[in-house]
């Protein structure tokens, strides 16, 4: 019996990387699985037996524990949420940023941030551009709160070292809407990688889904990453609109501050976190988005 990693999922074969480094085998999932309820996900760390006829095909015996489980894209043990927004093209929509931290949160995930095509962060003069410092101020915002922000460019051999080391030895997904820039980061991430890639309509000014299965690639010595569909709206899981505060690690700190416990920060007297956001403290649009996503909460549970 051996032990290793489901890199990928396809048409009921598992395609596990043994822990010693030998070649994947491509296994099925014993019966026993689907009896107990239990699905084997790319990410899972199992144990096998691979069969000794030289076929490279085997059996997924065992799973061992999961840390964490993601149910879009479906994957085990990730530990790291790579959230990448384009600088421009398409513009960066904080409602849509905040979301994916906020999710990210809630599925038990450290975040990172990349903000790709750096190079639309220069006019025609090589001198930075308006743009350029709304990213910076944008950059502080996150840098603030905690989260490692990265600027990045394809069209560059801007240093991507940082990023490598932020996924080293670790499980990362990326998260982003179409077109954003995703594949073309982690081909640069991950040199002999070459995960297509999507010309941008120009007519629609953003980009087809062209990634879709999911499948875990190799970056650095000892991380793992998927190239995830991007997506263009995310729902919240089923949860108290009270937990979401948990998603903003800012307000988190200042809800101790707030008169009432369960406070939404929404309405109610002595809320030290909208007094943080009168008096400066903490950033408006991270607070407007929360307090709309609070509220699709609250409102979501009422109507069932
Ligand atoms: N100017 C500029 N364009 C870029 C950069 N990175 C990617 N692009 C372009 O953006 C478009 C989309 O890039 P992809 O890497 O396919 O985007 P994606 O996020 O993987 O898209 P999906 O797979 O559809 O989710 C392509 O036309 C790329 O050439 C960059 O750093 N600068
Ligand atoms: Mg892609
Ligand atoms: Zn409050």
């Amino acid at each position: 019996m051996q032990e290793g990693l489901i890199v990928k999922a396809l048409s009921g074969f598992y395609y596990v990387r043994p822990e010693d480094g030998g070649d994947v085998v491509a296994c099925r999932a014993r019966g026993l699985f689907k009896k107990r309820g239990e699905s084997p996900l790319v990410g899972d760390r199992v144990r096998f037996e691979a069969k000794d006829d030289g076929s490279g095909e085997g059996t997924v015996v065992e799973l061992l524990p999961r840390t964490t489980e993601l149910v879009r894209p479906p994957i085990a043990n990730v530990d790291t949420a790579l959230i990448v927004f384009a600088v421009a093209r398409p513009d960066i929509n904080r409602q849509l940023l905040d979301k994916f931290l906020a999710l990210s949160e809630l599925a038990g995930l450290r975040c990172v941030l990349c903000f790709t095509k750096a190079d639309l962060l220069k006019g025609p003069d090589g001198a930075p551009n308006a743009l350029a410092a709304e990213i910076d101020a944008l950059r502080a915002v996150y840098e603030r709160i905690g989260y490692p922000v990265y600027v990045t460019s394809a069209k560059s051999d801007a240093d991507v070292g940082g990023l490598l080391r932020e996924m080293d030895g670790r499980i990362s997904v990326v998260a982003g809407q179409s077109g954003v820039g995703k594949s073309s980061l982690l081909n640069r991430l991950a040199p002999g990688l070459t995960l297509e890639t999507n010309e941008i309509s120009e007519k629609l000014g953003r980009g087809k889904h062209t990634t879709r299965h999911v499948e875990l690639f190799r970056i650095g010595e000892r991380g793992w990453l998927a190239d995830t569909p991007g997506f263009s709206s995310l729902e919240f899981p089923e949860m108290e609109a009270e937990d979401l505060t948990e998603a903003f690690p800012e307000f988190a700190e200042l809800s101790n501050g707030c008169k009432f416990r369960g406070c939404l920060h929404l309405t109610e007297p002595g809320c030290r976190v909208t007094q943080a956001v009168a008096e400066g403290e903490a950033d408006p649009a991270r607070y407007e988005n929360y307090a709309a996503f609070a509220v699709e909460i609250r409102d979501r549970k009422r109507r069932y």
